[in-house]
């Protein structure tokens, strides 16, 4: 097992990752810009080192900077948390050639899941069931159109590099394909430095659901249930659920099976995550991630499992914890996301923290880097704490969640928990009727 632990990265997800650490009897270190001298994982970490000014593209993307802090320090491996370097193929290779342990996938599977197409050939080659299209790259728009009429419209023109909804254009009818094409192409061109697309059939109403998988490098993995992530504005995720409210235990062992035997398949390690778009009862893979997400709690709490001990411990060479048949769900679990955020545009509200309460009791969890009196910095990203609340059912997750909400003090900037309450009351969230359009649709009247 590793002595001493880096972390490349900031804010909740670093504390999780010391947190494992400290359980684990592994040294850790912070790695912070100038503006995070002050941070909670600074605090938290046994060491740190300061490796840029504020800029992510200056600190926590450099890779000399954590490189050179690993030397430094004597960290043997580097936990990349996610975001930042996380599902960077170039920097694992990196890493691997300073002989320092990544903490996550081989940069070949980073690569394979990186590149749209690629992924989605390999998760087909696996037998992971995907959107019906193009197969691979659309390189003209005859294609495109021959591709529209083979599918039947509506059909979405994705770009190949790029992935979490950017570089998308939905073409409704024949008379939009040569539009939607061109459009998608230049400002993938543009976006990515790479023009390629693919064509999928466009479907209008699914769930996101992804499946949580977990492999140990040597053949062996097993999934975790899947997670409803549904909930979203403008591709960020607000509200996650697990189980799923759609999905029946049935559903969940053969999707789950399909994804885990695939992973096994090609001695994937570590934590991964398997996206797909859920409707009328079928499963379409759009994408894999590689890395630990944000709502990996949800899955926590059902499987009662730590799932960053896991990624230690198989990157150290050890074991898994636990076989497939081991995994039970256990209850229901709900993540809330907090930004600093101003209502109704969500617009970035950076600023001095003047008090903060996290609730607490049975069923509460509280992942946050605030404190009383901390800054938010203007640089990063606006997630400033995630809610997760278990019981022993759906309704009672959501009567824990609206009772912790009440529990919660986030003064001095603004934030989007006023939202939550609100959100309590729809009809569709107690009931877990919803779909990917449904937040969107709701705070277009919500908010107006
Ligand atoms: C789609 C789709 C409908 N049909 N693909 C957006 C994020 C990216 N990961 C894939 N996305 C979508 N792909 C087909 N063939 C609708 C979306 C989509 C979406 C997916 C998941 C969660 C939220 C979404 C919001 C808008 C569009």
């Amino acid at each position: 097992m590793f002595d001493k632990i880096l972390i490349a990265n900031r804010g909740e997800i670093a504390l999780r990752v010391i947190r494992a650490c400290r359980e684990m009897g592994i040294k850790s270190v912070a790695v912070h810009s100038t503006a995070d001298a002050d941070a909670m994982h600074v605090r938290m970490a046994d060491e740190s080192v300061c490796i840029g000014p504020p800029p992510g593209t200056d600190s926590y993307l450099s890779v000399p900077g954590i490189i050179s802090a690993c030397e430094i320090t004597g960290a043997q491996a580097i936990h990349p948390g996610y975001g930042f370097l996380s599902e960077n193929a170039a920097f694992v290779q990196i890493v691997e050639d300073h002989e320092i342990t990544f903490i996550g996938p081989s940069a070949e599977h980073i690569r394979i899941m990186g590149d749209k197409i690629t992924a989605k050939e390999t998760a087909k080659n696996l037998g992971i069931p995907v959107v019906p299209g193009s197969d691979g790259g659309v390189a003209s728009v005859e294609d495109a159109r021959r591709i529209g009429e083979e599918f039947g419209y509506p059909v979405i023109v994705k770009a190949t590099a790029g992935g979490g909804g950017r570089g998308m254009k939905l073409a409704n009818s024949a008379d939009e394909i040569d539009t939607a094409f061109r459009t998608a192409r230049s400002e993938a061109k543009s976006a990515f430095g790479n023009d390629e697309v693919y064509i999928e059939k466009y479907l209008g109403r699914p769930r996101h659901i992804e499946i949580q998988v977990f492999g140990d490098g040597k053949g062996n993995a097993v999934h975790l249930g899947e997670r409803d992530c549904s909930l979203q504005r403008r591709h960020q995720k607000v509200f996650e659920e697990a189980p799923g409210p759609s999905i029946t235990p049935e559903e969940r062992a053969r999707i789950g099976k399909i994804c885990a035997d695939a992973v096994a398949n090609i001695n994937y390690i570590g934590a991964g995550t398997v996206e797909f778009l859920y409707e009328d009862g079928e499963f379409y893979f759009i994408e894999m991630n590689t890395r630990l997400q944000v709502e990996h709690p949800v899955t926590e709490a059902i499987f009662g499992v730590d799932l960053v001990r896991e990624q230690i411990r198989v990157a150290a060479g050890e074991p898994m914890e636990f076989r497939q048949e081991d995994l039970k769900v256990n209850g229901h679990a709900i993540e809330i996301r907090i930004n600093a955020e101003k209502l109704p545009n969500f617009s970035p509200s950076p600023g001095r923290i003047t008090q903060y309460h996290a609730p607490g009791g049975l069923g509460v969890r509280m992942d946050s880097a605030l404190y009383d009196g901390y800054s938010i910095p203007p640089y990063y990203d606006s997630l400033i704490g995630k809610l997760i609340v278990h019981g022993r059912n759906r309704p009672e997750a959501l009567a824990r969640l609206d009772r912790a909400l009440g529990e919660l003090i986030v003064d001095g900037v603004d934030t989007t928990v006023p939202l939550f309450a609100a959100l309590l009351q729809e009809e569709a969230v107690q009931t877990g009727d919803y779909n990917i359009h449904w937040l969107e649709k709701w705070l277009d009247k919500a908010l107006s």
